[in-house]
């Protein structure tokens, strides 16, 4: 499957991956960049100082002295800048940034042992303690990392070196782990090298990866006693990572044995890892028990634990999921990475049954809290996205450091913004979806495709105004008689829409999400005309963060009101949902924005004492409300910003169903 993004929306995304991102980046990694790198948090043991992600690979190589420095996971920055490269690389094939992924992939190669073993921390500083921590190791976690930089790789530049360098690491891991006398029988602190093993199987045909992958699934929660025992057994007892082992088994995904697990537990990004790879090894080996599990954990997710944005992850304790309709907008984490490992998990369930509802968490996921991980200058990332954030209680509430009201230039974690380079750079891998003769869409953009079938090849043209206006438009060609299939994902948020068939209006139902095509086509074009309505939403009441408030969105944006246009105390606002909104798109505004204007009213509050009876508190005043897309936010200085407004109307009663 071939796709060429050619949209504005973005290409413009993807010119900063290539043009701001990744030589930002490239900098920081090399700690030439004059910047201040935040801890995410309030907590001195961040190491911040520097990044030293590629000295760490120059000593480890040899070819220069001193410590390890950074988290001990340090190295998968430098995967995810090459994966990220990689991709780049596909989109537009550019000499300098091949000559420089490929001297990072010598670099990589001149670091990696002679057994294929590869993870600078311990080849620096504590080769004894290989595989003997997993817990707080990270070793596979880096691994998976290098597996997927690696194959992506060859897949833009058939650079067989890295891809060999992934293939020797693998077989290293394979070696040590498995069920086998004399082997590991464990599994990683943190998912990953499933995913990275799918990926080189997939690549390179060869089952002990699957096999590998899938090996690493099931012993998950297997022996849950894994970890302590290691711990026990490890005569060095310094931990490597400080603070890890308070967190329960949950954390880690390991608190019941893989097929018993049902809910979304733990560390949100270990999760929506562990996911991705469970569908991929379900799809690839038939495994209808794993792919349950991936159907429970996913509706836990989407019906019960996931923010409007696409957000994951309550609490900043353990960056973790809490509990069912627990969705503080405040305190909560919605780490950038454990959206983009949503992302992955929904497009891998897609490649399993074809529902409309995973594109739709895709595309949520994707322009709403994807995007806010990032400045629109590509250099500025947050860790951490509020869905409501007073800038005065994240500087004086300790329980909110981690709650910041702009975006650092840099953290002493640095997990998120490469990991959002690498997403923005293969969107093109997510535009579609082939399953044997039948073509599906998934993301909305004006793009050109060419997919290889059993029986012929299609061509697709996509042309659109998305995600501003909803008209698509798909233009079909094939080679080959046999006839083919193409199907189109309704968005769930459209309340009507069209459908034309070479410009006659064609009444086709969908079918979970999708609409099916199957035909010869020569030449055909099918128009759809979502209807992109401005809509208000309301959290299911057991959302106790938001009763009696209101979101609103258009298309696939989430919006939200910034201090900067409202003026301060954003709480004081209340949205008159009945009044209606107007829609103006503004070029000139934050990049270019569709801006929604509400009416409401603005509580006045009454000087004087803290506590009045009730009907003397003040008045209201009648106000316009300024809404924004909320992945715009926070590029305007620091700003209050809130998605979840008061509402002047509460809703009419509902009818309690019978
Ligand atoms: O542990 C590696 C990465 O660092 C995780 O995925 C992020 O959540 C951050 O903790
Ligand atoms: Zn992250």
């Amino acid at each position: 499957m071939a796709t060429k993004i050619t949209d504005a929306f973005w290409r413009r995304y993807q010119s900063i991956v290539k043009n701001e991102m990744l030589p930002y980046q490239w900098k920081v990694l090399n700690d030439e960049a004059d910047i201040c790198i935040e801890r995410e948090r309030d907590d001195s043991s961040i190491p911040n100082e520097k990044s030293h992600a590629i000295e760490n690979f120059k000593i480890a190589a040899g070819q220069s002295a001193g410590n390890h420095y950074g988290w001990v996971f340090q190295d998968s920055d430098v995967y995810k800048w090459l994966e990220a490269a990689a991709y780049t690389l596909e989109n537009d094939m550019d000499q300098e940034l091949k000559e420089l992924a490929d001297k990072v992939v010598d670099l990589i190669g001149s670091a990696q042992e002679e057994d294929g073993y590869l993870g600078t921390y311990f080849t620096i500083e504590a080769p004894e303690r290989k595989f003997k921590r997993l817990s707080e190791s990270h070793e596979l976690y880096c691994a998976g990392h290098f597996l997927e930089a690696a194959v992506a790789y060859y897949g833009a530049t058939e650079n067989e070196k890295a891809v060999g360098m992934a293939c020797k690491l693998a077989d290293c891991i394979d070696r040590h782990f498995g069920k086998e006398e004399g082997k590991i029988r464990g599994y990683d602190g943190h998912e990953e090298i499933e995913i990275g093993l799918m990926r080189l199987f997939h690549l390179t045909g060869e089952e002990r990866y699957l096999n590998l992958s899938r090996f690493f699934l099931y012993e998950r929660g297997a022996d849950n006693a894994f970890f302590e025992k290691q711990k026990a057994e490890d005569p060095n007892q310094t931990p490597l990572i400080q603070g890890l082992d308070k967190f329960p088994l949950s954390y880690y995904q390991v608190h019941k044995p893989i097929l018993e697990q049902d809910t979304a537990e733990g560390h949100a990004v270990r999760l929506v890892y562990m996911c991705t790879a469970m569908a991929d090894a379900a799809e690839a080996s038939g495994d209808e028990k794993l792919l349950n599990v991936c159907r429970k954990i996913w509706r836990n997710i989407v019906d019960r634990r996931m923010y409007i944005t696409g957000g994951i992850g309550s609490t900043v304790i353990g960056e973790s999921f809490t509990f069912d309709y627990n969705l503080p907008n405040d305190t909560m984490y919605c780490e950038t990475c454990a959206s983009v490992g949503l992302i992955f998990f929904a497009y891998q369930m897609l490649r399993n049954e074809i529902r409309g509802e995973y594109g739709d968490v895709m595309e949520r996921a994707l322009y709403n809290k994807a995007l806010a991980g990032m400045a629109l200058d590509g250099k500025h990332f947050f860790y951490v996205n509020p869905l409501e954030v007073n800038p005065e209680s994240s500087r004086k509430d300790p329980g909110k450091s981690h709650v910041k009201a702009v975006r650092p230039e840099w953290l002493g974690c640095a997990c998120c913004p490469p990991n959002l380079a690498r997403l923005l750079a293969s969107l093109n891998h997510y535009v579609y979806l082939k399953k044997e003769t039948t073509v599906y869409s998934v993301l909305f953009m004006n793009c050109e495709s060419e997919f290889e079938t059993e029986k012929g090849s299609l061509f697709v043209r996509q042309e659109t105004e998305y995600p501003y206006k909803g008209t698509v438009r798909f233009l079909l060609r094939q080679n080959g008689d046999e006839e083919l299939g193409f199907a189109v994902r309704i968005p769930g948020w459209a309340n009507r829409y069209t459908v034309e068939w070479n410009g006659q209006s064609v009444d086709v139902k969908s079918k979970d999400g999708y609409i099916y095509f199957r035909k010869r086509f020569t030449d055909d074009i099918i128009t759809l005309q979502f209807d992109m309505e401005i809509e208000v939403w309301e959290a299911n009441p057991l959302v106790r963060a938001d009763i009696g408030k209101a979101a609103v969105s258009r298309g696939p944006f989430v919006y939200c009101a910034e201090g900067i246009d409202n003026g301060e105390n954003l709480h004081l606002l209340k949205l008159d949902a009945q009044a209606g909104f107007r829609y103006s798109y503004d070029a000139q505004l934050l990049g270019g924005v569709g801006i929604i204007k509400a009416s409401g009213y603005r509580q006045v509050p009454k000087p004087g004492a803290l506590y009045h009876k009730m009907n003397d508190l003040g008045g209201e005043t009648e106000t316009e409300i300024t809404l924004i897309p909320y992945y715009a936010w926070a590029n305007r200085g620091v700003n209050e910003m809130r998605v979840w407004m008061r509402r002047k109307d509460s809703a009419k009663p509902f009818d309690i169903p019978n």
